[in-house]
């Protein structure tokens, strides 16, 4: 059987699934088929752009050397338009303001207009894109260090306010040019690498700058404007200016959007990633799985990236016979035996799925050097129908399939548990 009817017959069997469940799979397709996901342009040069930098600042760093990258516009295009060609959907491109084309001519960035960008339009035109858009604080002689909009020096902060002003008259124009809204994205690195004294001196000449730069609400329709927070950066480790809660309250001030980067949110420590660190200095270890919110909360196990990936990381390299795996949550607001059969079916579930992984395949792309399949490999067998084999799985143990054992537990309450008093 070809692979065509291969699909064709598993999204029968997809269907069939999702339509007992009451969904219809065809108009969830096309609700998430009309999202529109920019992309950000920058990942096909490591955001080195066209604007004259030889080399990235901000306290941002590409780390590899993969051969490959574009060098200049032509080759961008060329390798956007390649990607375009295997994602699916309502896409965007998402450009920064180092992208200019300045063919020849020499406007710094407080003086950039749609000429510098026009390439693009016409190129987004082409690809039936919509552009987003970000100044670039970074990169450039005029940076005072890590700072920008804050830096005491007034010449340096006029030349970036201009520039802010810039990017939304080009903003603006994509987005009468292309016929839909083009958001810009404002992030500055501004921040100090030491314990920084007089803070609020710092905010204050931030405010006053994105003050100027935004005090015409004109355009704020078509072309939103956002600023987006940041904990830290390298070598920007002590303060950072634009924290997150300086962002979200100038943002709610001033009427703006609030831009949070899911990198920029950084305490976190996973047990998943001790496992084998751990297990290099003892005979057996014992996880007690839990789920912490905002604090050691011992909410009911989900089914979420950091059980699979501890599960992943014992099957994956063998150790189910030096981990022991045992449940520690105690949730009293909802049905204990459901908290029970939750947590323990997820733990199991997120052992199949690592049992079921093509593993073995993940391992010789990583021994081979190819990282690309390792990655491409590891998204896809997120969606691989495990599903399909759980539910066989409790058939065949004589056990109720997801959705079968609900009713078993609130018959139960009804019986049972509700006569306790
Ligand atoms: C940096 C910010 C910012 C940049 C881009 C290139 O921490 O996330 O969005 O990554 O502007
Ligand atoms: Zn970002």
């Amino acid at each position: 059987m070809g692979n065509e009817q291969l699909i064709l017959r598993g999204f029968e069997y997809a269907k069939e699934t999702y339509g007992a469940l009451g969904v219809d799979v065809q108009k969830a397709v096309d609700k998430a088929d009309a999202v529109p996901l920019s992309m950000h342009c920058w990942q096909g040069d490591d955001v080195t752009g066209f604007d004259g930098a030889d080399s990235l600042s901000g306290g941002i760093a590409v780390t590899g050397n993969y051969p490959g990258k574009a060098r200049n516009l032509q080759e961008l295009q060329q390798d956007i338009v390649k990607a375009l060609s295997l994602i699916p959907g309502k896409t965007k491109l998402n450009l920064h303001a180092c992208y200019a084309v300045k063919d020849g001519r020499q406007p710094d960035r407080d003086a950039y207009g749609i000429r510098e960008f026009q390439p693009w339009v016409d190129f987004a035109r082409a690809q039936d894109l919509g552009l987003d858009f970000n100044p670039t604080y970074f990169s450039h002689p005029m940076m005072d260090g890590n700072l920008s909009l804050s830096s005491p020096d007034p010449n340096k902060r006029r030349f970036w306010i201009e520039h802010g002003k810039r990017c939304r008259e080009i903003g603006a124009e994509f987005a009468r040019q292309l016929k839909q809204p083009c958001v810009i994205d404002y992030w500055m690195p501004d921040g100090t690498k030491d314990t920084c004294v007089n803070t609020p001196a710092f905010r204050e000449r931030m405010t006053a700058s994105l003050d100027e730069i935004f005090a015409d609400r004109n355009g704020m329709d078509t072309a939103p404007c956002a600023l987006e927070s940041k904990l830290f950066g390298m070598g920007v480790e002590s303060f950072t200016v634009v924290s997150h809660e300086y962002a979200l309250g100038y943002a709610i001030s001033r009427k703006i959007t609030a831009c949070l980067d899911t990198g920029h949110f950084h305490p976190t420590e996973a047990v998943s990633a001790k496992v084998s660190a751990v297990l290099g200095f003892v005979e057996s270890m014992l996880l007690h799985l839990s789920r912490p919110v905002r604090w050691d909360s011992d909410h009911v196990v989900a089914l979420d990236d950091e059980l699979q990936r501890i599960m992943d990381e014992i099957v994956w390299n063998g150790f189910q016979d030096r981990v022991y795996l045992g449940m520690d949550f105690f949730d009293a607001s909802i049905n204990r035996i459901a908290c029970w059969a939750i947590g323990m079916r997820n733990a199991r579930k997120a052992l199949l799925s690592a049992f079921l992984a093509p593993s073995g395949m993940l391992r010789d792309a990583e021994a081979a050097g190819d990282n690309t399949a390792r990655l491409a490999k590891l998204e896809e067998r997120r969606t691989l129908p495990l599903g399909a084999v759980w539910d066989h799985y409790c058939l065949t143990r004589g056990i109720p399939a997801d959705s079968a054992w609900l009713p078993l537990v609130k018959q139960y309450e009804k019986d049972e548990l509700s006569r306790r008093g």
